[in-house]
């Protein structure tokens, strides 16, 4: 029999680990990672939070004087606000190894992506599962960061399993048992399946997988549409046929070049900037993608790096708007840069589909 091997990999409460990385300390505490707003004091909310505060109900999207309320009684509780350009630095190296147990890397976002492993697996389920299990440890070695891994035949049905033992998880399920694996679990882990479209099952006295297989295809197309209804459809019974595809891997969106002579003269970098920032939006353009952040990075005479990013207001691909954002950083940097400057790099992130199934969410 014929089939794939794909793993989904996702890394565990990943702004907060990366927090506890840096600072070991962090570990035996609760620990909220924050999005504070620009109106200032606790108006904000929680990006994530370790294990620790989670078992007090703290959850990615809550507003942050809800958690602090949750956290009143506690001494050890440790708020800490965003640092992007650090948690991209892990994922970055993370990413680099993760993609050399892949005959196909799809990066999906900073702390997740899907490999293709059927050639290097031979088709093995016995062997994916060991090869998930290095792969954990690798992390765990290199970096010591904590991962959970779902191992099926497709995307989709490895997504729920990463999803089904986290932390530090890994979920095997075979072809001939994708069946009873999803049967008893809720609607929801179907990813897209939102709150609302959740409350909708529920009022048919849908409540698990099985249930839901009642519906026939006919009128979940009249509940969601063709579109969606085809998708839950077919994801009630583990079917996705969508191919691990390399497209969003951030190594595509970057770029760096050795100028011709060290310099930290604006004029003389900047054309060498905007060459750049032409190549790498024509890749983007090419794979439909849009981006949220643009950075730029300097490699000094004394081979040390200098990197600087921004968040734009919002998702683009315009060529204009990513020079405007990469000379303006350009010259921020400038002001205070002391040393020569030997290689030049932009790379941009935070990236979107202009259309497509990553928008599933929005039809709900
Ligand atoms: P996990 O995977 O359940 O162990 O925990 P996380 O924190 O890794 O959760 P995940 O994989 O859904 O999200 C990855 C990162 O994305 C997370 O560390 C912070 C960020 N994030 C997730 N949800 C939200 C949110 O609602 N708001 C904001 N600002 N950031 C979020
Ligand atoms: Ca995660
Ligand atoms: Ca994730």
């Amino acid at each position: 029999m014929q089939h794939r091997v794909i793993f989904h990999i996702d890394f565990d409460y990943f702004y907060a680990q990366c927090e506890e990385l840096r600072n070991p300390e962090l570990k035996t505490k609760p620990v909220i990672v924050c999005v504070f707003s620009d109106r200032g004091g606790d108006s904000g909310a929680v990006a994530t939070a370790n294990y620790q505060a989670r078992k007090y109900g703290v959850k990615s999207g809550m507003p942050i004087k809800f958690a602090k309320r949750k956290m009143e009684e506690l001494s050890d509780v440790v708020f800490l606000p965003t640092d992007f350009d650090y948690y991209s630095e892990i994922s970055e190296s993370a990413m680099s190894i993760i993609r050399t147990y892949a005959d196909i890397f799809e990066y999906v976002g900073r702390d997740e992506a899907y490999l293709d492993v059927t050639k290097r697996t031979e088709e093995d389920f016995t062997r994916a599962s060991h090869l998930a299990q290095q792969l954990k440890n690798a992390l765990r070695q290199s970096i010591k960061l904590s991962s959970t891994i779902g191992v099926s035949s497709n995307k989709l049905v490895s997504k729920i399993a990463t999803d089904f033992k986290k932390p530090d998880g890994l979920t095997v399920v075979e072809p001939d048992k994708i069946e009873s694996f999803l049967d008893p679990l809720p609607i929801k882990v179907i990813p897209g399946i939102g709150k609302k479209s959740e409350e909708k099952f529920h009022e048919l006295s849908l409540e698990t997988i099985l249930d839901l297989k009642k519906l026939d295809v006919f009128t979940l197309n009249g509940l969601f549409g063709r579109k969606t209804g085809t998708y839950i459809y077919n994801a009630a019974r583990g079917i996705d046929e969508s191919p691990v595809s390399p497209r969003g891997d951030p190594i595509q969106y970057s770029r760096i070049i050795t100028l011709k002579q060290d310099t930290k003269d604006f004029e003389s970098l900047s054309k060498d900037l905007e060459q750049i920032c032409e190549d790498i939006q024509n890749a983007i353009v090419k794979d439909n993608l849009v981006f949220k952040s643009v950075g730029i990075q300097f490699v000094q005479e004394d081979l040390s790096n200098r990197t600087k990013s921004r968040m734009l207001k919002n998702p683009t691909s315009s060529l204009d708007e990513l020079k405007k954002t990469a000379l303006q950083l350009l010259k921020e940097s400038l002001v205070d840069q002391r040393l020569l400057i030997r290689r030049l790099g932009v790379k941009v992130s935070d990236f979107s589909e202009v259309s497509g199934q990553a928008d599933i969410t929005n039809f709900f």
